[in-house]
């Protein structure tokens, strides 16, 4: 029998990696999906097949964590052997505006998840491995390097929110023996990555700019310090973790950081433009309350999960650079076919993200 994994946050950067990594080792996979007025499945479009088809290794669920009926009926219908819980509003900034509904989501709707799995698990007395997609932003002030041992010192109600969810799982594990491990995941990033975070904003900004249809781009802090990995490398670990005999906390980092100015630097000369030239400074994009540095130190993944990043900084800057001035010269395309190429293309600085 083929395992069934059931993912929160299947359409999201790490969902589709994850989808595919699972898909690929056999399991046949059940993902949550918010009901939205456009299609939302944009990332896992490419891997999912009309359920009407037998054999269809990946379905699609509506539901939501701020709901805990249909969180409950979905776990029910799919009996999963293990679920990963990365669904969140997870945008930092956009955290400070919307606080209430980031916990709801980030903190209760873990709790609810938890919540349902125990109700699941009283029932059939199934034994259910469970991920949780904790944050490097938990431990927000704390110095670097970052490890498994640093006091947590979260600085935003997304980070907050995300030391509840954290502690509910370590709760849940004492509490009742449950296999549930918290993943402590440092910033990685993809030409799949949500275009309101720095690096996408950037890479989709040179592309943009390269191909004339943007003229500046709009940046916060530059100074903040980020250890920046590749996602298609991180969600491995995730699934390494609910491999092993026993549950536990780990840190996923490359152990590098760079500075978001670095970034800016690498990413604008690979596409030969001199960044200086086209960045400004928004205020609107800087936060009430800042993480500086975030480092993390990723010697306990590396020992006992034998995991190690695959892609380097400049791998990951130069990856995510290239598609997106692919995309950029097919939106210049479409712009002089007489397609409107910016309905879409600089959302990243309409909004306040
Ligand atoms: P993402 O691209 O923003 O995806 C978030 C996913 O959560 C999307 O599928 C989204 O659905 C879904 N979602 C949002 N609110 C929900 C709700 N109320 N109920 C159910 N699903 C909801 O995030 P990501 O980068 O893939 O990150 C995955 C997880 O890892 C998140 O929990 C994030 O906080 C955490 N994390 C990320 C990083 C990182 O650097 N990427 C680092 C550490 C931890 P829609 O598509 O409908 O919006
Ligand atoms: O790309 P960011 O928005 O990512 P942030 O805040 O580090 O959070 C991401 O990583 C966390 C893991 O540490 C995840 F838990 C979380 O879900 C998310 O995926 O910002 C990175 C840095 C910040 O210091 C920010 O102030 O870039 C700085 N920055 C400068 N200008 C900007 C901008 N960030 C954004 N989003 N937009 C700017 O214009």
């Amino acid at each position: 029998m083929a395992k069934r994994a059931l993912i929160t946050g299947v359409t999201g950067q790490d969902g589709s990696y994850l989808s595919e990594l699972l898909l690929s080792k056999g399991y046949e996979v059940h993902g949550i999906v918010r009901r939205a007025s456009l299609f939302n499945t944009d990332r896992i479009d490419h891997i999912y097949h009309d359920p009407h088809v037998a054999g269809a290794k990946l379905q699609l669920h509506y539901g939501d964590l701020t709901d805990a009926s249909a969180l409950r009926t979905i776990l029910e219908k799919v009996e999963p052997d293990e679920i990963y819980n990365l669904g969140a509003q997870s945008h930092v900034k956009v955290s400070f505006d919307v606080p209430e509904y980031t916990g709801e989501a980030v903190g209760m709707g873990t709790l609810r998840l938890l919540e349902a799995m125990r109700g699941y698990i009283g029932r059939t007395g199934k034994g259910v491995r469970f991920y949780q997609a904790g944050s490097s932003e938990m431990f927000g002030a704390a110095k670097p390097p970052q490890s498994e041992a640093t006091p947590f010192y979260p600085r935003s109600p997304y980070a907050v929110a995300k030391v509840a969810a954290h502690w509910y799982g370590v709760n849940y594990r004492e509490a009742y023996g449950y296999f549930i491990s918290n993943g402590i995941l440092f910033n990685h990033e993809s030409p799949r990555r949500g275009e309101t975070f720095v690096t996408r904003k950037i890479t989709r900004a040179v592309g943009r700019i390269k191909s004339g249809l943007q003229e500046k781009l709009y940046l916060g802090n530059l100074d903040a310090k980020r250890d920046w990995g590749f996602a298609g490398d991180y969600v491995e670990a995730m699934w390494l973790m609910l491999q092993q005999e026993k549950p536990d906390d780990y840190v996923v980092a490359t152990g590098e950081a760079h500075s978001v100015k670095e970034f800016v630097e690498l990413a604008f000369d690979y596409a030969g433009l001199d960044w200086q030239k086209y960045v400004e400074l928004d205020p609107r994009y800087l936060r009430p309350t800042e993480v500086d540095y975030l480092l993390g130190d990723p010697s306990k993944s590396r020992n006992a999960l034998n995991w190690q990043p695959k892609t380097s900084f400049k791998g990951l800057v130069t990856m995510m650079v290239e598609h997106d001035l692919e995309l950029a010269r097919g939106e210049a395309a479409m712009h002089e076919a007489g397609f409107s190429a910016t309905s879409r293309g600089n959302a990243s600085q309409r909004l306040s993200g």
